[in-house]
């Protein structure tokens, strides 16, 4: 039998820190989200673990929606430009966000970001935030819209361990389904794992390595 350890709160060092923390994020992404409105411009939070495809995902919607909407990408990464160079290349503007050792984005980041662009030129903000299943869900940039991206080779069991950040999203996008086979992972059990945890989730299936799925993507994010 599998003994388990649990903390009660005031067990946990940082509490106190994290909430005021938390708060004054909050409040960063408010404003965030004001900016967005007062200019129009459509935001996407793009989370999941490192390698799960966010910048493939980037790249194929950014292939798509270049013509249609002037786009922005901010990408937040511990110290390279590795992702951004790659965004780069499709000739849309893209900001780096180095966030040291840090393994989220906050909403101060963002607002700095911000800062220096020219938002009345904008229509679409998408933000590619740290690999990281757990800490960017707890920091809301002030984005529209939060999209989650796991895949068929982390694993069956990805979903039910990292609850939090798929109630936080409203699409969840299952991607690598090329690999499914192999993994031994099946898309519908996923799919029911996240429904489960947050009903009113849009869940689809990609391929970004065959280019499969990424319309359904962009129909759920309400940017066809
Ligand atoms: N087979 C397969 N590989 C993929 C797919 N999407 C991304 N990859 C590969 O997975 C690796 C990580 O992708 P990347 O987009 O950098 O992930 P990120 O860390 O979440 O931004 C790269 O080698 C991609 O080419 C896919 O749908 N199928
Ligand atoms: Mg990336």
């Amino acid at each position: 039998m599998t003994k388990i350890v649990e903390h009660k709160e005031d067990e946990v060092f940082d509490i106190e820190l994290e909430e005021s923390i938390l708060k004054k994020n909050e409040d960063f992404a408010k404003k965030n989200s004001e900016l967005f409105k007062t200019h129009n411009i459509k935001t996407i939070d793009i989370m999941g673990s490192i390698g799960s495809g966010k910048t493939s995902l980037i790249e194929a919607m950014v292939k798509r929606l270049k013509e249609k909407y002037q786009i922005a990408v901010l990408n937040g990464d511990l110290t390279t430009t590795i992702d951004s160079d790659r965004v780069a290349k499709h000739g849309v503007d893209v900001i780096q966000i180095n966030t040291g050792k840090e393994c989220h984005l906050d909403a101060n980041l963002i607002s700095k970001a911000l800062e220096d662009m020219e938002l009345d030129q904008l229509d679409l903000i998408i933000i590619e935030n740290v690999g990281n299943l757990i800490c960017p869900g707890e920091f809301r940039l002030g984005a529209e819209q939060r999209l989650v991206v796991i895949s068929v080779t982390e694993g069956p069991y990805m979903v039910l361990k990292h609850p939090f950040i798929f109630m936080e999203a409203n699409v969840v996008v299952i991607n690598k389904l090329d690999l499914a086979e192999a993994m031994n992972v099946e898309f519908e059990k996923l799919k029911a794992d996240v429904m489960r945890i947050n009903p009113k989730a849009e869940v689809i299936g990609t391929s970004c390595r065959n280019d499969k799925g990424i319309i359904y993507v962009i129909g759920a994010l309400n940017l066809s």
